[in-house]
């Protein structure tokens, strides 16, 4: 059992996260040291779409049927057919993995790989990470003979494809994973010697439930929280050099935003340039010398990913300004690169602060846009996106982010249309909203925090509940009692704040990001509250936490960000 998980929490924890229920479901989970309840998991097991799954894994085992894995091109597509891959041919399995690439095939299922792999004598297809809205090439793969099977957490459309689907958005019983996280469960429960696996199996589903920004549900965040522990001691040799060269050796415990931000663009790379292939062959990798030229060769594609999304963005950004009183930003150029449409989308969504679609033209169809959409403020683009599908030729996703296609000549009407569906279902979320004032308006109303207060219990509790999304919250306060000690610029452009608050005894530093427009208001010996956020911090391999400046409250009570 883990260090903590059981000592109950001090009270001002539970004060800084408003007695939120979730810290209590996972200091169970930790404590049970479990990924899902035994409960839940003999619910699922009941379930008609898990004992079909299962029989159908099994059955490509016992009968040695020669099956296809076809992934997805990101961090969780491949590293799902990884995962099941490696545990079905371990236990006598025949076949392959394909994962598509961005370039020619697109997103989803192909038809012209589903008659290359029949041609080749695969008799067996299952779906990872994609395939839920894949009817009709699922009826194609079925009509030529192959038996099919889904394993996928994207959002179902108004009919399902006519063969197995193991997906949450389908039965209540499973917590919503992503597909690694799905695999993860599959093998767990299907595997009878534990002892068996190849042991890297949950540090790499945690990953891949990081990268795939599911919610943080208790489930989901046990996998991140073990990853973020296991990940450091990983014996998956393709891990070990790729964290190398991410410059993260030597930490005991990762923080998410490490993994997020050094780790996980480095394998997103992969698909977004050359190949998502290059993840499995990484993490399948057996040897040191040629794991070390592999991890080499996703840092280099992610040096190149940077320079092509810097110079897109500045492209999409100038043409963003065009369109100042449009609710949501629809930008085009038949130039920019198809692997980096969804990096500059939400680049450009948290820029404008407003839902963005960024599309190019089709590699495939000629006639065709393709591209990412990126939600802001809450709306749901999967909804925002059916009221106005009589413009797309497809589209599929989630809340957060989507995908679509349209014919060329239809980006204006589809401008128009997509522009009205937003602000229908914005202005309709506006009404339902009036009643309820979130918290961090009214700053007075958070929680109060001393300088005296914060501890080495309150740093250690805050690593245990971490990471924080929008299930749990990185914990807000009011840091009151203080004044400024020193104000300082930081960073190459001087665009954040380096603060220094005391409260005539300690002093805490403050971060403040984006936020050198404060700096006048904060000059030495002003008194002030600060509003901050706290969270988990690796910096300089100095276990600690971080203090993120949201705004102030001068003395007169005014709030300013
Ligand atoms: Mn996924």
């Amino acid at each position: 059992m883990p260090d903590g998980a059981l000592a109950p929490l001090s009270t001002l924890t539970r004060r800084l996260f408003a007695d939120s229920p979730q810290l209590e479901l996972r200091r169970s989970h930790l404590a049970r040291a479990e990924f899902i309840d035994a409960a839940t998991l003999d619910a699922i097991a009941a379930s008609e779409a898990w004992q079909q799954t299962a029989a159908f894994i099994r059955r490509m085992i016992d009968e040695r049927i020669p099956v296809l894995l076809f992934g997805d091109y990101d961090v969780d597509g491949s590293t799902a057919a990884f995962l099941l891959f490696r545990w079905m041919r371990a236990r006598g399995a025949s076949g392959n993995i394909f994962l598509p690439s961005r370039f020619r095939h697109g997103y989803g299922l192909d038809s012209g790989v589903i008659a290359q792999s029949v041609e080749q004598g695969y008799r067996a297809l299952i779906a990872l990470d994609c395939g839920t809205a894949n009817l009709a090439e699922i009826a194609e793969a079925r009509a030529a003979g192959l038996d099919v099977l889904v394993i996928d957490h994207h959002t179902p459309k108004d009919s399902l494809p006519d063969c197995t689907v193991f997906n949450p958005h389908l039965l209540e019983q499973l917590p919503p994973l992503c597909t690694a996280g799905l695999v993860l469960l599959a093998i767990m429960q299907l595997e009878e010697d534990p002892a068996a696996l190849a042991g890297d199996e949950l540090e790499l589903a945690g990953l891949a439930t990081l990268a795939d920004i599911v919610p943080l549900v208790p489930e989901n965040w046990y996998l991140v929280h073990q990853a973020l522990r296991l990940l450091p001691g990983t014996g998956n040799l393709g891990a070990q050099e790729l964290l190398k060269i991410s410059q993260l050796h030597g930490i005991d415990i990762f923080t998410a935003r490490q993994l997020a931000f050094q780790v996980i663009p480095r394998m997103n790379a992969a698909g977004r340039m050359r190949s998502a292939k290059l993840i499995c062959d990484l993490l399948a990798s057996q040897d040191r010398e040629e794991a070390r030229r592999q991890a080499l060769q996703l840092d280099l594609l992610n040096r190149e990913r940077k320079e092509v999304t810097d110079d897109n963005y500045r492209q999409a950004a100038r043409q963003a300004l065009g369109f100042e009183d449009a609710p949501a930003l629809v930008l085009s150029d038949p130039g920019w690169h198809i692997g980096v449409l969804g990096i500059v989308a939400a680049r450009i969504a948290e820029q404008f602060r407003r839902p963005a679609i960024v599309l190019s033209q089709s590699p495939q169809e000629a006639e065709m846009l393709t591209g990412s959409a990126r939600s802001h403020g809450g709306l749901s683009l999967v909804e925002s996106l059916a009221g106005c599908s009589a413009e797309l030729e497809s589209f599929g996703g989630h809340a957060a982010a989507a995908g679509v296609k349209l014919k060329r000549d239809a980006l204006d009407a589809f401008r128009e249309a997509w522009m009205d569906s937003v602000a229908r279902i914005q202005s309709a979320s506006a009404s339902d909203e009036q009643a309820e004032v979130s918290p961090h308006e009214d700053w007075s109303l958070l929680p109060e925090l001393r300088i005296s207060e914060m501890s080495a219990v309150l740093e250690d509790e805050l690593w245990l509940l971490a990471p924080f999304d929008t299930v749990l919250p990185a914990p807000r306060c009011r840091l009151s009692g203080v004044h400024v000690g020193r104000c300082s610029y930081m960073g190459r452009e001087r665009t954040h704040l380096n603060l220094v608050l005391t409260d005539g005894q300690r002093q805490v530093r403050v971060a403040a990001f984006n936020m050198s427009h404060l700096q006048p208001r904060l000059q030495p010996g002003t008194s002030l509250q600060a509003v901050i956020e706290l969270e988990p911090d690796n910096w300089n391999n100095q276990r600690s936490i971080m203090l993120r400046l949201i705004g102030l409250i001068t003395e007169d009570g005014s709030q300013i960000s």
